[in-house]
C-alpha cells in the first residue's frame, strides 16, 4: 500500500476532532490528498454501530460485547475506506483507531490489552498506523472542554474521573513501550500551540 495511515488518540476533549481539521487543511494546501475519517464511524455499518455504542447509559454493554461492536465497525471501515484510500496512494487521517480500544476497553473496563490484541490480528492481521499522534491533556480539563459539545453521544461522558485517569495512563504507556509509532503531544496548551506542534511533525 502506497499511502500513509495517520492515527489521532487521547482522552475525551484533547482537541482531536478540531487538530485532525487543521491538519487536513494544512495537508491540503500543501498539495496532498487526505481521507479524513473517524471512529467508531467511518462506514455506513460503522457508522450505524456507532449509534448502539456511543448513546445510552454508561453501563448498558458488556465489555466483551462493546469490545466485539468496536472491533466490527473497525473492520468494515478498515476494508471498505481505509485500505482502498491507501491503495490509491492517500493520506488516512483517522480519528481514534485501535489504541482506543486498547486502553479504553482493555485497560479501562479490565478487559486486558492481549484480549483486545488478539481480536485485532484475528480480524485485521498486522494493519496498522504508520504514525499514532497522541494529545495528552488532564481529564479535568478535558471533560469540561468536552462538556461544550452538543448532541447525545454522551455515553462516555458519564464515566467517573478515575475511569478518564486510566485511559490517560493507558495511552501514555503505549507511546512509552513503543516510540517508533507514537508522538505525544501536550493538549493543556492553547489551540495554536497544539496545532503547531502538530504541523511541526510533517514540517508543514
Ligand atoms: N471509544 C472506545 O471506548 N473504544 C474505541 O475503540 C473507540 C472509541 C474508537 C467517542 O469517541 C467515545 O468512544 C470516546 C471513546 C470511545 N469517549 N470518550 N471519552 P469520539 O472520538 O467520538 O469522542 P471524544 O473522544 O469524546 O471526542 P470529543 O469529546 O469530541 O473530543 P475531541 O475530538 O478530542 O475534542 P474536540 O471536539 O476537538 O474539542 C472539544 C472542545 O474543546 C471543542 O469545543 C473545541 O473547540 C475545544 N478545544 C479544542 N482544543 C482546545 C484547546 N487547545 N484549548 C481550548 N479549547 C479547545
Amino acid at each position: 500500500m502506497s499511502g500513509t495511515f495517520i492515527t489521532f488518540e487521547g482522552g475525551e476533549g484533547s482537541g482531536k476532532t478540531t487538530q485532525i481539521n487543521l491538519l487536513e487543511k494544512y495537508l491540503c494546501d500543501s498539495g496532498r490528498k487526505c481521507l479524513l475519517t473517524r471512529e467508531p464511524g467511518g462506514s455506513a455499518g460503522g457508522d450505524a454501530i456507532r449509534q448502539l455504542l456511543l448513546t445510552g447509559a454508561a453501563d448498558k454493554w458488556h465489555p466483551v460485547s462493546e469490545t466485539l461492536l468496536f472491533q466490527a465497525a473497525r473492520v468494515e471501515h478498515v476494508e471498505t475506506l481505509i485500505k482502498p484510500a491507501l491503495a490509491r496512494g492517500e493520506i488516512v487521517l483517522c480519528d481514534r483507531f485501535l489504541d482506543s480500544t486498547l486502553v479504553y476497553q482493555g485497560i479501562s473496563k479490565g478487559l486486558g490489552m492481549e484480549y483486545v490484541r488478539q481480536l485485532y490480528r484475528l480480524t485485521l492481521g498486522n494493519f496498522m498506523p504508520d504514525f499514532t499522534i497522541i494529545l495528552d491533556i488532564d481529564p479535568q480539563i478535558g471533560v469540561s472542554r468536552a462538556k461544550r459539545r452538543s448532541g447525545n453521544e454522551t455515553r462516555f461522558e458519564h464515566m467517573e474521573m478515575e475511569f478518564h485517569r486510566k485511559v490517560r495512563e493507558g495511552f501514555l504507556a503505549l507511546a512509552v513501550v513503543n516510540p517508533g509509532r507514537y508522538i505525544v503531544i501536550n493538549a493543556n496548551q492553547s489551540l495554536e500551540e497544539v496545532s503547531l506542534a502538530v504541523r511541526r511533525i510533517f514540517a508543514l
